[in-house]
């Protein structure tokens, strides 16, 4: 099961949400265009969503705020905490 879910509307990110540490989070796109998340800092986290569709990936294991943008559309940015 989920731990929490992004959702990507309109070319924007819906949170920030919060999650356990190493959670499975969920991100829906409802555009139709392609979108990522993708961690600010390498090697956090990298899933691409592709229109329409819904994806998972596991939440970093080390509590924090991790920022994340749209390696597609770089004005895209949102937040995921960790706790
Ligand atoms: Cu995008």
């Amino acid at each position: 099961m989920s731990a929490g879910t992004i959702t990507i509307a309109s070319f924007a990110f819906s949170g920030p949400v919060t999650v356990p540490a190493g959670a499975t989070v969920t991100v829906t796109n409802t555009d139709s265009a392609d979108h990522t998340v993708t961690g600010d800092s390498p090697g956090q986290f990298d899933v691409r969503v592709p229109a329409g569709q819904t994806v998972t990936f596991t939440a970093p294991a080390a509590a924090g705020t991790y920022a994340f943008h749209c390696s597609i559309h770089p004005d895209m940015h949102g937040k995921l905490i960790v706790r």
